[in-house]
């Protein structure tokens, strides 16, 4: 490890990119600072700066013990710059340049399109928070209280990261990109966030825990992608961001398995088996499981819109310039530049939905849609075991690509879950049954009830297996003020 590379912890702004030699990015980030916790106080958890949360900080970019937990207020958390440690002789992992040596300055030519990738990535991250600012006064519990504020801190974390980038690397435009991404506001009408997903509002814990699993699962996806980058500063930015995003993923995974557990249990104690059966299910505190299918085809197929569309020039120039890759690229076994490859893309053929072979170039977001989906099933899968193992007969199933969708191939079409294909009545007909519906709004809404109490849930949620860092049931991860 490079003197470079250990995590200067005690400067105002903790980082492990020399900023302490570098004088004028240190004084471009600096100059940014306030903005960003003007941007926090404004746009961040409502309610809840001064209070004391159980947080994990990243203190080390080291495999083993590179987080730190304590309790800290959000408004003092030290969000840092962190770099995963570089590879030597890391080379270009695919397009025309494969095999070179990585870049560690942007490459002239590739510029305006690394910037692109770099700001569209860091508009995300800010948004995500400001779509989740109004979930604190509503947690089932300050265990999923914490975990919230730890979501959110580490994907103000994540912007910094694409900032230091723009500041460090694009100079004059990246200062001018940076202040931007401070601006923008998800769901704004004049000033919106770049992508569709993230101008969607994240009202109640449902939503939190299916957006957790889902969306951050895309940046899962996206941040593998260009973990790949022959742009090897981007590439170990992201590395690094993706050990923190696991975390963001384990919430939505649990949370939507302690929302199925509570159900199901409910239900075996009242001695309900139909699970359609809502007068009887609603009245017992919990979310009904067809409520639970209706979010997950809602949050499903919102992001597979930011996959973008299934053919493009877009995803072709920027894997052929070695700025982004696939998902486990190195890992691949093909010569990595798919000049002459193919890749099956779904279409709709003659009114059917066919597989068709295109040219793997261009299919490249195709494909990263198709590893997020195979991604998906694992959890889905467990889900269904907690429900088979009460005896309910109900499986959660993700819909078709087709279903529901804005971008690509599909936006103009009506599909059902299973992929039939509907006119535009039938479609109006059915789509209650597919997508939340006012009735469930309401009724989730009716449930979100804060519980402060130390080991306290709320009833449409179970106890969680474990504590964070093994804490006992009764810790008190959120100390309120
Ligand atoms: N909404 O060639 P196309 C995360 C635009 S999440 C609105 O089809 P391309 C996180 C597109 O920009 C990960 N617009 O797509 C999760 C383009 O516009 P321009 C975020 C969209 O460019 C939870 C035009 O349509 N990171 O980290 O190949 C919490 C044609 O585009 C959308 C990234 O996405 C949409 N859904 O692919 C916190 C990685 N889709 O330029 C954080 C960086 C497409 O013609 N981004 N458009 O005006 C990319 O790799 C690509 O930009 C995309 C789109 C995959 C998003
Ligand atoms: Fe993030
Ligand atoms: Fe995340």
């Amino acid at each position: 490890m490079t003197s470079s590379e250990k995590v200067d912890y005690d400067a105002l702004i903790p980082n492990n990119v020399g900023l302490a030699d570098d004088p004028k990015l240190r004084r471009a980030l600096e100059a940014w600072h306030p903005g960003y916790i003007d941007w926090w106080m404004s746009m961040g958890p409502e309610g809840f700066q001064a209070a004391d949360v159980f947080l994990r900080t990243a203190v080390s970019v080291e495999n083993e013990g590179w987080a730190q937990f304590d309790y800290v207020k959000m408004p003092d958390y030290r969000w840092g710059i962190l770099l995963a440690p570089a590879v030597e002789g890391r080379t270009i992992p695919c397009g025309e340049h494969a095999g070179e040596p990585v870049w560690q300055e942007v490459p002239g030519e590739y510029r305006a399109l690394l910037r692109r990738l770099i700001v569209i990535q860091g508009d995300t991250e800010p948004a995500s928070v400001e779509q989740q600012r109004f979930l604190g006064a509503t947690a089932p519990s300050l265990y999923d209280l914490r975990n919230l504020f730890q979501v959110n801190v580490e994907e103000g974390r994540h912007l910094w990261a694409m900032v230091y980038l723009l500041q460090k690397y694009f100079g004059r435009d990246g200062r001018e990109e940076a202040g931007a991404l401070l601006e923008r506001q998800s769901g704004s009408d004049d000033r919106p966030r770049m992508l569709g997903a993230f101008n969607e509002e994240t009202p109640d814990w449902l939503s939190f825990f299916m957006f957790t699993y889902f969306t951050d699962r895309d940046g899962k996806m996206q941040l593998e992608a260009l973990a790949q980058s022959g742009f090897d500063p981007l590439s170990r930015t992201c590395r690094f961001m993706l050990a923190e995003e696991a975390h963001h993923m384990f919430v939505g995974y649990t949370g939507i398995r302690r929302v199925v557990q509570a159900t199901v249990e409910a239900m075996e104690a009242a001695g309900i088996e139909d699970p359609y059966d809502l007068e009887a299910i609603r009245p017992l505190g919990v979310i009904d499981l067809p409520t639970v299918q209706r979010k997950t085809n809602q949050h499903f197929s919102l992001t597979l819109d930011l996959f973008g569309s299934e053919e493009s020039t877009n995803a072709a120039n920027a894997f052929n310039a070695g700025i982004k890759g696939r998902y486990h690229e190195s890992q691949l076994d093909d010569d990595h530049r798919l000049i002459n490859d193919t890749y099956p893309v779904m279409k709709l053929v003659d009114g059917r939905f066919r597989s068709v072979d295109v040219p793997a170039l261009i299919a490249l977001n195709a494909r990263l849609r198709d590893d997020f989906i195979d991604d998906c099933q694992g959890g889905v899968a467990r889900w269904n075991r907690v429900i088979a193992g009460a005896g309910i007969d109900f499986e959660i199933r993700l819909p078709h690509v087709a279903f529901n969708r804005e971008i690509g191939e599909f936006s103009d079409l009506n599909t059902s879950p299973t992929g039939e294909l509907l006119t535009d009545d039938e479609w109006e007909a059915a789509v209650d049954e597919w997508l939340p519906t006012v009735a469930d709004r309401a009724h989730i809404e009716s449930l979100m009830n804060s519980k402060f109490e130390a080991g306290e849930y709320a009833s449409w949620i179970a106890p969680p297996s474990k504590g964070i860092q093994n804490k006992p049931e009764d810790f008190l991860y959120v100390k309120l003020p």
